[in-house]
């Protein structure tokens, strides 16, 4: 028999659109790995944050998940297998509620989902920093009816109650080999986290539906001679007519976003950043499997 001296487990953290589970695993890693926005859908990945105790003892990866919706596209439509998929290997689930939204379908039907997996499931009730107590009081007793392993009110945003979010999961954790240095903060590639803090970047400024038809590809990511991290990069929007928006009046919008992103990815790299951002139109690539191949879906 296997003896091991550490504990660590899989967490897949699911909910509906929008409800911060980007911001709980930046918030509970410490660190900025995944990137997060008020527009529903911004996750399009996987995305694993790794936690380690201090003591060494216990090792958490957070699987960052797309929110689960009704899908209307190719695109929408694998990124809900993905969410299930992940159920797969986890250990544990975080299944996360918006205390300023009432359950709805969406909840329940996740919630449903949840009662036939393997896994073990806490929820934690996010965004009571702006919710009436009464409706967050509603709120647990409701889904105190599903018969989870522990609910937990939390703010990701003000880091409050991620304490208890986390021995929670721990207490859930088996016996088991760390899957990442102690020190790690995510598995991401620094091509894809690359990619994704300038989506953040737009997603902040584009209106209406654009943010879906958007995605960002990293051509190359180079370290130059003087040290300098050279970034080639291309945001893809699927109509002509979307591409002045993406661009902005004289260039502003594709230069502001550079700027904003650049100060992020510095900071990623602990060194200067030289972006070259450009903007193409590939017709509906959330339709195509191949695109969606190609830009790594
Ligand atoms: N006030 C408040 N806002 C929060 C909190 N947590 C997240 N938010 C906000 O809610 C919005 C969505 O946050 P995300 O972390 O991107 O949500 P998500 O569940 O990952 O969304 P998808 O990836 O689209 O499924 C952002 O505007 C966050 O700043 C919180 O505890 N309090
Ligand atoms: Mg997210």
């Amino acid at each position: 028999m296997t003896h091991f001296d550490t504990r660590s487990g899989f967490v897949s953290i699911v909910g509906r659109p929008n409800v911060g589970k980007s911001t709980i695993v930046n918030s509970l890693v410490g660190e900025k790995v995944a990137i997060i926005s008020s527009r529903p859908q911004t996750t399009r990945n996987t995305i694993r944050g790794i936690v380690t105790l201090t003591d060494e003892s216990t090792q958490l990866v957070l699987v960052d998940t797309p929110g689960i919706h009704k899908p209307r596209t190719a695109l929408g439509e694998r990124l809900n297998t993905l969410v299930y998929g992940s159920l797969a290997e986890a250990d544990a689930v975080l299944f996360v509620l918006d205390a300023t939204k009432p359950i709805g379908p969406g909840d329940r039907r996740i919630a449903e989902r949840l009662m036939q997996a393997e896994a073990p499931v806490v929820v934690a009730v996010n965004k009571v920093d702006i919710a009436d107590k009464d409706k967050v009081l509603l709120q647990l007793s409701e889904a105190g009816e599903w018969d989870f392993e522990a609910y937990v009110p939390i703010s990701a945003k003000k880091s409050d109650g991620m304490d208890l979010v986390i021995r929670e999961l721990v207490a859930l954790c088996e016996p088991g080999p760390f899957f990442f240095p102690p020190d790690a903060k995510s598995d991401q590639p620094d091509q894809l986290l690359a990619a994704e803090l300038i989506r953040e970047k737009y997603l902040a400024r584009l209106r209406d539906e654009l943010p879906h038809s958007l995605a960002v590809v990293i051509n190359e990511l180079e370290t130059l001679d003087n040290g300098v991290v050279r970034i080639d990069a291309t945001a893809y929007v699927e109509r002509e007519s979307q591409k002045g928006m993406v661009i902005g009046k004289g260039g502003k919008v594709v230069r502001d976003v550079g700027t904003e992103a650049r100060v992020d990815l510095e900071r990623l790299f602990g060194t200067k950043v030289f972006l070259e951002l450009n903007v193409k139109v590939e017709k509906d690539w959330q339709t195509k499997d191949e695109l969606l191949d190609r830009m790594g879906f």
